[in-house]
């Protein structure tokens, strides 16, 4: 597939203003926040701007030193109520700005629970992302001299990515979109997009990362809902992923059940069933947050990689759980966070032919014993295909 350049970004009738600084208005409603509040503080900067430096220079013609003009012996020190006013009112000015700034930016930040998870990871130098249900992003497009990944979304719906690194620090920027998030290794970081409209995008890398940084782009191709499932099913392969490969670790190589039940029993481990989303204690007098997926997700991964640092409260002593650092792939370990995710009745699966229908009420998945788990409490979910758009991958 070859996309013309210009039709990238470009498409659209825009100012030029608008082009010269952003290309595109942005394509998100958090986008337009942030082109709003953008727009707000340079033309605030620009009207003062002209205005100081005009009556500086007024007033530095006008009281020039003149021959048969006295220079007064003292000048005014100083005038309560007009600083009165100067402080006051910049600062209301520079409350909303920082308030305006603030809502915008936690718009890209705190996703919708029912939002779909996308993984990018970042290794020298592309970019590579994998679907809700497992499979991996495999179609190219020749750009400039090289072959970068398009990667797909519907448009209309939340998509979170979260987004790590195989190596060193990437930025995973996604202009049009106006947000970028560093990509850490062992670690995972998240913004979320609703696209508004269907097109195609520039993703670039925003953090020098070596010799071929500036080749390290990707296409974000923003797509109907249709042609999404289609792409979903192709870029399933078969093989088995997700939730599906988690569990197989969990029971088989990983050897976890020997510490960990998904059946609400306590072993040397804390159970996983329920735990996923709801708060944890932690022995240092912090909290896992409740409801806050990429905070459970890193804890599942820092707790596989190095157990001891973040310490539960109730298991701190004892028996310790190994370090599995090392053990598993990337696609391993989102496996391994899928399977404890749909041992949880957190876990909000929405159906991918109907994305508009709200995800069931909480309290209703509560009453029923957990939505997710209901059919047979072993296997959950697991051994079905995982529907794309599910949160738990
Ligand atoms: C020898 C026993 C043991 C084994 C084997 C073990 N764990 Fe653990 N695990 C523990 C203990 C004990 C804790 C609580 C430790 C703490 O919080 O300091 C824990 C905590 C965790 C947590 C933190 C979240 C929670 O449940 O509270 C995760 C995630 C986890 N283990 C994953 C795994 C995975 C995945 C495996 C297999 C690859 C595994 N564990 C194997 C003993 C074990
Ligand atoms: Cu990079």
């Amino acid at each position: 597939m070859n996309i013309p350049l210009c039709t990238l970004t470009l498409s659209q009738h825009v100012g030029p203003l608008v082009r010269a600084i952003f290309r595109m208005p942005g394509a998100s409603a958090s986008a337009h926040d942030t082109d709003a509040i953008w727009w707000f503080i340079f033309w605030f900067d620009t009207l003062w701007f002209v205005f100081l430096m005009g009556i500086m220079i007024f007033w530095t013609i006008k009281y020039r030193r003149r021959q048969g003009h006295e220079a007064p012996i003292r000048s005014l020190t100083h005038n309560t109520p007009l600083e009165l006013v100067w402080t006051i009112v910049p600062s209301l000015f520079l409350g909303y700005m920082f308030f305006k700034g603030f809502e915008a930016y936690a718009g890209k930040l705190v996703a919708p629970t029912d939002a779909q998870i996308v993984d990018i990871v970042g290794q020298q130098w592309n970019w590579s992302a994998i679907y809700p249900n497992g499979g991996a992003a495999s179609e190219k497009t020749h750009v400039g001299n090289t072959d970068v990944p398009v990667i797909h979304v519907p448009v209309g719906r939340a998509t979170l990515f979260r987004i790590s690194s195989n190596d060193v620090i990437h930025s995973f920027w996604i202009p049009d979109f106006r947000v970028k998030f560093d990509a850490i290794p062992n670690h995972y970081t998240s913004f979320n997009i609703t696209p508004e409209a269907e097109g195609e995008h520039w993703i670039f890398c925003a953090e020098y990362c070596g010799d071929f940084h500036s080749e390290m782009a990707a296409i974000l191709k923003v797509v109907s809902e249709e042609e999404y499932q289609r792409i979903l099913k192709e870029a399933d392969t078969g093989g088995i992923t997700g939730a599906a490969l988690g569990k197989k670790i969990v029971e088989g190589a990983g050897g976890c059940r020997a510490c960990h039940t998904i059946d609400g029993t306590r072993l040397i481990g804390p159970t996983w069933k329920n735990a996923w989303g709801y708060e944890v204690p932690l022995s240092d007098g912090s909290t896992i947050p409740a409801d806050d997926p990429a905070a459970w997700d890193n804890y599942i991964r820092e707790s596989i990689i190095d157990p001891g640092a973040k310490k539960r409260v109730g298991f701190a002593t004892g028996a310790q759980m190994p370090s599995f650092a090392g053990r598993f792939s990337d696609e391993e370990l989102a496996g391994i966070i899928a399977y404890i995710r749909s041992l949880s009745d957190k876990s909000t699966p929405t159906t991918p032919t109907t994305p508009t229908t709200p995800p069931p009420a909480q309290g209703a998945a509560d009453t029923t014993g957990g939505a997710a788990t209901d059919t047979a409490p072993d296997q959950p979910q697991a051994d079905q295909k995982p529907p794309p758009g599910s949160g738990g991958n």
